[in-house]
This record gives structure tokens, sequence and C-alpha cells, in this order.
């Protein structure tokens, strides 16, 4: 056989080779994916049977008019496996892209490069204080580590930038055997409501009880965007008409919990609240409310922020953070345009986790945040 035959030859069946694999995999994964449906209608079937034996007399007690009660939980094709990576499409593609190409091409490790750094840093979202904290801190690591090639100045990079997020409880506080309650706050249209139907559906999903407080009772529609949500995800819905008092949507929202003994509260607040003053007075009434029920018991207070706005995210996480006492963020939209640098302002100046991170309008599109793998994705 000639060389080019021989070359060709192999190549054929290498790629032969490669389909099949690729076939293989393919079928693996419709295969796992089936599986996964039949525990879901399992699961749902399960859950039918609970829904039902606990619609007890201790309801009665409240305004059935208030209470929208859920349909059962649709399944839906989980996307199990669209990876995070390709979630994170753009925040890869915009600046972690580029980042990697400050350090490749040059012959030592210089102001010059740290410049064009600081450049690059700045003219993203992670904001002027952020970025000289991180050119510091990494050539304090540079220099400590005696790393001299620039190429291998991006993993260290990656290994201070992984530095400033918290790796501790990043997940929801949700104990067994009593009544969890997940306070939802942030500015207008950061994706609150869509992501407390997304919550909601994963506790469902993972046969918790839960009862969701229309509490947004500012905007008009907010309600029935809310309801729908409910009805989606498998939860119960407490809502009064537009305009009524949030405080009281909150009280009965936890008394319903408490008869239902759902596992799990979940508030949606406004984002529409004018001003600092009218913000403050309305989450100091709702916390009262909520501590008042819990007593010692610890609930969360989430932020919701939007990844595409930048700096500004920052700007509403010291504010909120001044005005409730934050357990810690969920951080929407790193699917779209976000550059997702907001995650490590936050993360490093106000000290608490990122709880989840969103990456689409679906129910499924929300992620459990580990900072490993969100670093492995936006960097590799
Ligand atoms: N691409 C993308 N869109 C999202 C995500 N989360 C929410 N959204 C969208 O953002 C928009 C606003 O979401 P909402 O959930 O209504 O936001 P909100 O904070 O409740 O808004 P208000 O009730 O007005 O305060 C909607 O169009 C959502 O579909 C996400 O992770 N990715
Ligand atoms: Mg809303």
């Amino acid at each position: 056989m000639g060389f080019f035959n021989r070359l060709f030859g192999r190549k054929k069946e290498e790629k032969i080779e490669e389909q099949k694999e690729k076939l293989e995999q393919e079928l693996l994964n419709e295969e796992l994916e089936q599986e996964v449906l039949t525990e879901e209608v399992e699961k749902n079937l399960q859950e039918e049977q609970k829904i039902e034996e606990t619609i007890e007399p201790a309801l009665e007690e409240i305004n059935e008019e208030e209470i929208v009660y859920a349909d059962k939980p649709k399944v839906e094709k989980r996307s199990f496996f669209t990876s995070l990576k390709e979630k994170l499409f753009k925040s890869r593609e915009g600046l972690f892209g580029t980042l990697k190409n400050i350090f490749t091409g040059k012959s030592i490790v210089d102001g010059e490069m740290y410049e064009e750094l600081e450049d690059t840093l700045v003219q993203s979202d992670i904001g002027i204080e952020m970025t000289l904290k991180i050119v510091k801190d990494l050539k304090a690591e540079v220099k400590a580590r005696g790393v001299k090639n620039p190429e291998e100045v991006y993993p260290v990079l990656k290994d201070v930038l992984e530095g400033y997020l918290i790796t501790e409880n990043t997940n929801l506080d949700i104990q067994p055997g009593r009544m969890n309650v997940i306070l939802i706050v942030g500015v207008n249209g950061v994706g609150k409501t869509t992501t407390i139907g997304k919550i909601a559906s994963k506790l469902v999903k993972d046969g918790k009880k839960v009862v969701i407080g229309a509490a947004d009772t500012f905007r008009a529609a907010a309600v029935e965007q809310l309801e729908e949500w409910a009805k989606r995800a498998g939860a119960d819905l407490v809502k009064h008409p537009d305009g009524a008092d949030p405080g009281a949507v909150v009280f009965d929202t936890l008394k319903a919990g408490e008869d239902k003994n759902a596992d799990v509260v979940i508030i949606d607040t406004a984002g529409r609240l004018h001003n600092k003053n009218n913000l403050m007075k309305e989450l100091e009434k709702i916390n009262n409310i909520i501590k008042k029920k819990l007593g010692d018991q610890g609930y969360e207070s989430i932020l919701v922020l939007d990844g595409t706005t930048g700096q500004n995210g920052l700007t509403q996480a010291r504010v909120f953070n001044e005005v409730t006492d934050l357990t810690g963020f969920i951080v929407t939209k790193l699917d779209g345009t976000a550059k997702g640098g907001i995650l490590f302002s936050i993360s490093e100046e106000l000290k608490k986790p990122i709880k989840y991170i969103g990456v689409g309008e679906g129910i499924e599109d929300l992620r459990e945040f580990n900072s490993k793998e969100y670093i492995q994705a936006i960097f590799d």
C-alpha cells in the first residue's frame, strides 16, 4: 500500500470509529434521559397522592379565595445534558475569552502585560476597584509562585479569581421537620419571579411541599405571572388583590404554610419601590413579620441580581445588604450577554455566597452554584 493510501485508509477507519463512538454516546444519553423521565413520572404520582392527603381540615381556617392550589407538577424534559459551558457561551466568549489572549504570544511577564490586563478588566463589568485588587493579588501570587512565563500567569489568575468566590453555605438552608422560609428581594426586572418558579420547581421535584406568597402587590400583572409559575412548578400560591398590603400577604402565606405543613415558603417582593426609604420600610416590615413567626429560626434572604447589569449590580448588592440582612445572592441571565464579572465583585466585597445562577428563561435553567465548576466553565 502506498503512503497516501495508508494515510487516508487509516483516516477513514478513524472516522468510522469516531462516528461509532458518537452514536453509542447518543444512545446512552437517550437511555439516561428515559430513566430520568420514568423516575419523574413515578415521583409525580407519589406527589399527587401526597397532595390529596395533605389537604386537611386545618386549611378551612384560611380564606379559601386567597389560595391557588397547585396543579399536578408537569413532567418536563430536563436539560441534564446541556452543560454549563454551553449555557455560559457568551460569558466565555466575552471577557474571559479575551483574557487568555493577553497571556499568549508574549515572552516576559512585565508591566505592559499587567496594564493590558487592567484595561481589559476595567472595560468589562468588573469595575475599577475590583480590577486593581485582582491585579495586585495576581502580581503577589505570580511572585510567590515564581512564575516567569506569561502563559503560566493565566492559570494563576484563574486561582486568584476563584479565591474570591465564597464556598460556604452555597446551598439554600432547607432543613427537614420545619417550615423553611426564603425571602426573595431585588430591583425590578432582575428575574425574581422567574427564579422563584425555578426554585419552587426544583423543590417540588425533590418531594417538598412549597407555598409561594405573592407579596409583590405593586405591579398589576405581577400576581398572575407568579401564579403561572406556581402552577408550572406544582406549588401553592397565596395572593391578595393588587395594591394590597404586602405585609398582610406575607402574614397569610406563613399561616398557610404552617397550616399545610409546608416544607418551604417562598416570598416574592416588589422591585419598584421608588427610593431607598420606601424599600427599607417595606422590607423591615416583611422581615419583622417573618421573624415574629419563626422566632429564633433563621431564614434565607436572597438578593437576585441581573448578571448583565455589571457594576450597577454591585451597587444594588450594597444597598440591599444595608436594608436587609442578606444570606446570599442569585445571579440571573448569565446565558445572555453577561460577562460574568459581577459574581467576583459581590462575593469579594460582601462576603456572601452565590446560591444559584440563572442560565435561561426555562423552568430548568437554574444551576446550583459551584465555584470550581463555574471557573472551569468560563476559563477552559
Ligand atoms: N435569559 C434569561 N432571562 C431571564 C433569566 N431569568 C429571568 N429572565 C427574564 O427576565 C425577565 C424579567 O423576569 P422577572 O422574573 O419578571 O423579573 P422580576 O425581578 O420578577 O421583575 P419585577 O416583578 O418587575 O420586579 C423575564 O423576561 C424573564 O424571562 C435568565 O436566567 N436568563
Ligand atoms: Mg416579579
